[in-house]
């Protein structure tokens, strides 16, 4: 970090940025943002994609109002582009967790000439839209696509503020391996690039380490029944069994694991670490695992602030990856301030500047668009919480979560 702001309230942080927007704003404006004859407002458009329907809904929701709350004080900061007033709206749209739906969703975003993308929540439907996005020359910053390929395919446009599936593929295994031990693992993947791809992370992992796989399972995002495979499981005897998927799924598997009489508990990444696990998973809950990427909210820079802002905001806790879709959507904000455009292409060549103070962390860019020093957390779940165990990799803030 440039400047400790680890332990400032969210209040001093956002005062920071808002600061940060409101100067720097008397260059020239470009054609395409405004046409010498417009002095009026200015509308920038940004596309923000998740699943607001369906299994997901929850933490879909929960990105759209991360991203909200930060468009919401990138209007209050009042700031100028190429000399005129500006006003961000956000165009939400639903992509149901679904690779079609989320192309359909960003040639819609193309279509409505957005100048950059908050999304999307999915691995699954990030990927194929993000080609559509780099045809279009449209930045796109996902919260929360952990996929490695997402950000590895050489597209200028791709951006992700949080640590991808190789760290946390890597951080989830080491933990299996060092802290409880293991020495045979079922591993039980949901055919998603997101759950398939990090459930073969850990495998790599712990097999280099000595551990066995004894039941490898599959399943999909749909499925709520996991008699039959977790009736293998059981027979295998792991001392774990690892999920690659999501919390509709993770927790119900959970609930069966108990109720066949399962003594392994269930580790699991991001996916799985939502607020709503808990009540899908019922009494089976404590003592189960699950990793998110980045330090515990609080120990983030503008956690314990931000926690309190969304839940006046809103009337609901975060969820999950609310302070992630916030900073996205502020990296976008301050990329088009430094652009002084609202220009796609101008936007797109500001990115890799990044350098932000946000919510989370400090964001900065590695040449593929991931974030740099990104860390992981393990949890441990409780009756009606998880707490941090351990985080592996990441900066100061990782250090100090420690
Ligand atoms: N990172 C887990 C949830 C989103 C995804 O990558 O599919």
């Amino acid at each position: 970090m440039p400047f400790s702001r680890r332990h400032l309230p969210l209040s001093i942080v956002a005062a920071a940025i808002i600061s940060t927007l409101v100067t720097g704003c008397g260059k020239s404006s470009d054609q395409a943002a405004a046409p010498a004859a417009e002095t009026g407002p200015l509308v920038i458009k940004i596309g923000q994609a998740s699943p607001l329907t369906g299994a997901q809904a929850a933490i879909g929701k929960d990105n759209e109002s991360g991203a909200r709350l930060a468009l919401e004080d990138a209007n209050a900061a009042k700031i100028k582009i190429g000399g005129r007033d500006v006003t961000f709206e956000m165009i939400s749209e639903d992509d149901q967790a679904d690779p079609k739906q989320g192309t359909l969703v960003a040639q819609k975003f193309v279509d409505s000439k957005v100048s950059a993308v908050i999304g999307h929540l999915n691995s699954g439907a990030t990927i194929p839209a993000s080609k559509i996005y780099s045809d279009a020359g449209i930045p796109q910053v996902s919260p929360s696509a952990t996929n490695p390929t997402y950000t590895h395919q050489g597209f200028k446009t791709a951006f992700r503020v949080m640590a991808n599936d190789e760290q946390q593929g890597k951080a989830l295994g080491k933990f299996a391996v060092e802290a409880l031990k293991v020495k045979n693992v079922a591993v039980i993947d949901d055919k998603t690039a997101y759950g398939e791809g990090l459930a073969n992370e850990f495998r790599k992992y712990v097999e280099a380490n000595g551990v066995k796989v004894v039941a490898a399972e599959h399943t999909d995002d749909k499925s709520i029944d996991f008699t039959a495979i977790l009736t293998n499981v059981k027979s295998k005897k792991p001392d774990i069994v690892f999920y690659g998927g999501m919390y509709p799924q993770a927790g119900p598997m959970v609930a069966q694991m108990k109720k066949l009489g399962i003594p392994a508990k269930l580790l699991t990444g991001d996916g799985g670490c939502a607020l709503e696990f808990l009540h899908l998973a019922g009494d089976a809950a404590p003592g189960n695992y699950c990793s998110l990427p980045g330090v515990p909210l609080d120990k983030m820079p503008g956690g314990a602030k931000f926690a309190e802002r969304f839940k006046t905001r809103f009337n609901m806790p975060i969820q999950q990856y609310a302070p992630n879709a916030y900073d996205a959507a502020m990296v976008v904000v301050e990329a088009i301030k430094r652009a002084d455009s609202a220009d796609p292409a101008k936007i797109v060549a500001e990115m890799p500047k990044t350098n932000m103070p946000g919510v989370t962390s400090t964001i900065t860019f590695d040449e593929n668009g991931d974030i740099k020093n990104g860390a992981v957390t393990i949890y441990q779940y409780s009756t009606d919480g998880k707490t941090a165990v351990e985080t592996i990799g990441g900066t100061a803030e990782a250090a100090a979560a420690k």
